[in-house]
């Protein structure tokens, strides 16, 4: 807002500090009167923050303010009126009176908004709503759904209409505009998200519930007496991939978490290395590593039992609630309203607990990050082939996810016009990088063919095939967008790992096939929330309400599922319906106060 001079613009002005104070502040006294109450407070930072956003944009306000009072203590005074044409005093002592305390009321509150705007530690006190953050994600969703679905249909019509070059053209020019006016508005959304205090709050959010998360993990893994711990024995040598087998580790650990077990795992003759996890990763436990007990039962056994052993999840009976996709009810208030995709960034939790780099580890990423270049702004492409394609997911070609990539980067100049495009390419196929360098020579390809091609299923399980696929995983995650096929775990895991990054990095992605989803999951629910007449005959009727099991989203503005109630599958419009957080109780971890953060 700029501030143009002028009397009535002063008052005006002044006036409007009256309202929000007088709105924010002079409401009646209700249930909310308590000073104690937390929505209280809340309205009062609320109060704060608004006029904090004021008062740095134009500092004139308080000229105004001043002049205003003065203006209204001589009215006081002499009885004069004012020759504002806005206020209409009627001389009234009792209104004037009643005008200047609320004047000087609001002096006080642009002091106090000075004071928050002068803090410069990075804390804010600002507390968006849960509802409030539900529905700003709620039209960014839908934007890029809209998106989706008007760039698909138009598509089709350019199809019909191949032999008319003229119609042709013109669709060509409405997807190139489209898709323009689609970057601004998402340029928009994305600042919106950090006005007044949220992109701080979040930012300080994430990180109280992350170090939250981290100490109980801590605790659970560090018990006081090993001896006499209760403990659940996990395998990692799972019959499949490495991506396969640290998600097997995370259910493993979600369980021990669940039933208030420290976790031991078993890696000798691991498949990838025969010295086990600790030869690459730190140890689970700095204390309690022992497999050791007094009583031993399979899955479940009793509360009693010291020693529990876990099988599989595939294989895994009297399976309990709080599996994945769900996530701890203690936490679930703040998770969902924090992050766009709660589950992802609990399994990244998890991840974060148990990836830590033994030095040596740590030492070949920092040389590797060094000798590749890694650099950002930069986009992660999984180019996931040999063994996979064909027999559990489709070919695509490097030129699709190419254009993802092409993207992001033409959204990104648009405000860094200069920016190099760079890619980390990782592929368990050589030829991949190879292809791409020739193909988009605009592009800086980083990534190492050598690594590729320890991938190959011949050389997998080796020594070094595990030290590329750690270093793979650890750059992807690092990236600012990740273009792949979530129905390979080694992009899920990177996508997992990258929400522990950021405060919500829940939309950096594109999957050229699946939706994020963890292996073995619990359903994965949306809910109804406007009516749907079926326009073809494979489209569902909705109801609100309804809840649908969701397969996967076809990225075209039509997700695929089965409507629970009237057990029908087929297709339906994606931005009829929101997510359905699955909420399981967890055991209640006792937090040290000091460690539990703001808002818990
Ligand atoms: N270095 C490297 N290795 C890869 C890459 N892609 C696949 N691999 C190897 O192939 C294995 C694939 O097995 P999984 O980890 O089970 O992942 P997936 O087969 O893609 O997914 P699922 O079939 O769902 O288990 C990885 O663990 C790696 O060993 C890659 O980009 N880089
Ligand atoms: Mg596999």
């Amino acid at each position: 807002m700029r501030w143009v001079g002028g009397w009535a613009w002063r008052v005006g002005g002044a006036l409007g500090i009256i309202w929000l104070v007088g709105v924010a502040l002079l409401a009646p006294p209700g249930p909310l009167s308590s000073t104690s109450d937390p929505h209280l407070s809340e309205r009062l930072h609320r109060a704060v923050q608004e006029l904090d956003v004021l008062k740095r944009q134009n500092d004139d306000i308080r000229q105004a303010l001043q002049d205003f009072t003065q203006q209204v203590k001589s009215l006081n005074s002499d009885g004069a009126e004012v020759a504002a044409n806005t206020v209409k005093t009627n001389s009234n002592p009792a209104v004037v009176a009643e005008l200047q305390r609320k004047l000087e009321h609001a002096q006080r509150m642009l002091q106090q908004a000075d004071v928050t705007a002068e803090r410069k530690s990075g804390f804010s006190d600002f507390t968006p709503s849960l509802e409030f953050e539900l529905t700003r994600r709620q039209v960014e969703k839908g934007v890029q759904e809209m998106w989706w679905y008007t760039c698909d249909q138009l598509h089709q019509l350019r199809k019909k209409v191949e032999m008319h070059t003229e119609a042709k053209e013109h669709i060509d020019q409405i997807l190139e505009e489209g898709l323009d006016h689609t970057r601004v508005i998402q340029y928009d959304m994305t600042k919106l998200s950090k006005l007044d205090g949220l992109g701080t709050w979040r930012e300080q959010e994430a990180a109280d519930l992350s170090n939250l998360v981290q100490r109980r993990l801590h605790d659970l893994q560090n018990p006081p007496d090993c001896s006499k711990a209760k403990k659940l024995v996990c395998n990692l040598n799972k019959g499949c991939g490495y991506g396969c087998q640290i998600h097997h580790v995370v259910y493993c650990f979600i369980v021990a978490y669940g039933t208030k077990r420290t976790l031991i795992l078993k890696s000798r003759g691991w498949r990838y290395n025969k010295n086990g996890w600790e030869d690459v990763f730190r140890p689970l436990s700095d204390s309690c590593i022992s497999p050791n007990g007094n009583t031993h039962s399979h899955w479940p056994g009793t509360n009693d039992t010291q020693v529990l052993d876990l099988p599989i999840i595939d294989t895994l009976s009297q399976r309990p609630p709080f599996l994945p996709l769900a996530i701890p009810k203690d936490l679930s208030d703040r998770l969902t309203r924090l992050h766009g995709d709660p589950a992802a960034w609990w399994v990244g939790q998890f991840l974060k607990y148990m990836l830590k780099p033994q030095p040596k580890t740590q030492d070949m990423l920092d040389n590797l990050a060094e000798t590749l270049g890694f650099q950002k702004p930069i986009v992660g492409v999984h180019v996931r082939r040999t063994d996979k394609v064909g027999t559990e997911a489709a070919f695509h070609s490097i030129d699709e996810y190419m254009g993802h990539v092409e993207s992001y980067f033409t959204t990104l100049k648009m405000t860094q016009p200069d920016v190099v495009k760079r890619v980390y390419l990782a592929s368990d196929d050589p030829t991949v990088i190879t292809e791409a360098q020739k193909k988009f020579p605009d592009y800086t390809f980083i990534g190492d063919s050598n690594i590729a091609r320890t991938a190959a299923v011949a050389t997998r399980y080796t020594d070094a095939s595990l030290k590329g696929i750690i270093a793979d995983v650890h750059f992807l995650s690092l990236t600012d967008h990740l273009v792949c096929t979530f129905s390979s775990q080694v992009c899920r895991i990177a996508y997992e790992i990258m929400q522990s990054f950021h405060p919500d990095a829940s939309g950096f992605f594109r999957s050229l096939d699946d939706i994020y989803y963890y292996g073995g999951q619990n359903a994965h629910n949306q809910r109804v929330r406007f009516p749907h007449t079926p326009r073809r005959s494979d489209e569902l009727s909705l109801i609100p309400g309804d809840i649908v099991g969701i397969a996967g989203n076809h990225w075209d503005g039509y997700s695929k599922g089965m409507n629970r109630r009237t057990r029908q599958n087929g297709l339906y419009p994606s931005y009829k319906v929101e997510e359905v957080v699955d909420i399981a109780d967890f055991p209640i971890y006792a937090d040290n106060q000091n460690q539990k953060g703001r808002g818990a």
